[in-house]
């Protein structure tokens, strides 16, 4: 009989506090726990208030469910809920291309050395002397301060086009277009430009196998 009242007081105490004190404790547990993950929801999903919300319940669910280590060591669920609202974010703040990529965005040209390079730049332009697509390229802004000849200098190892418009998302304004080399050897090409004027002069490619890094020298004479 003793035997017996022993062993339901062990039962007892490995059965510990009824369900709801559990339960209190479990969420107490995982708000301790996730605070890091519901931070990041926080700062992830910022401007995106609703899926903060979302962010947030799907952590503590999964933490109540399957206990602390779902925050502390993440798992599928968790990584893809946290991840997909970082694609979002990313996907919002990242409308602007890298400089000089395309026209939203030309690098600054300065008289004397400038370089750049096209091995991770996308085909936003053709020109009169490119055969084919697809050919790598990054433009460059530059407002003449007087009228003269701009001698426009690109180094490469690889075969560039040097290509100059004066309104840079529209072919039909190109004033140069320069392909008389291969790899190896400088293009050059004079420009006349008037004082006031922009220009937007591309570093372009023959073909797609041709990028690389560069150097673009600019001389106003
Ligand atoms: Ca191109």
């Amino acid at each position: 009989m003793l035997r017996w009242m022993v062993g339901g007081l062990i039962v007892l105490a490995a059965l510990g506090p009824s369900t709801p004190a559990r339960a209190a404790s479990r969420q107490k547990e995982c708000a301790d726990a996730c605070a890091p993950l519901v931070t990041a929801c926080g700062t992830t999903c910022g401007v995106f208030g609703f899926q903060e919300k979302s962010c947030r319940r799907a952590v503590l669910r999964r933490c109540r469910k399957e206990g602390v280590a779902a925050c502390t060591t993440p798992t599928t669920t968790i990584r893809r809920s946290v991840t997909t609202t970082t694609r979002t974010t990313s996907t919002t703040t990242s409308t602007l291309p890298p400089m000089g990529d395309d026209c939203r965005r030309p690098f600054p040209l300065v008289l004397g050395t400038n370089s750049g390079d096209t091995s991770f730049a996308s085909d936003s332009a053709g020109a009169s002397c490119i055969p084919g697509p697809d050919t790598l390229d990054q433009v460059w802004t530059f407002t003449a301060p007087a009228s003269g000849t701009l001698t426009l200098t690109v180094t490469t190892d690889w075969d560039a086009v040097l290509h100059v418009r004066t309104t840079c998302d529209d072919s039909g304004t190109e004033v140069a277009c320069e392909d008389k080399f291969g790899g190896g050897t400088p293009e050059v090409r004079d420009v006349a430009v008037t004082a006031g004027t922009t220009y937007f002069v591309w570093v372009d490619a023959y073909n797609s196998d041709a990028y690389g890094s560069y150097s673009l020298t600019a001389q106003l004479q």
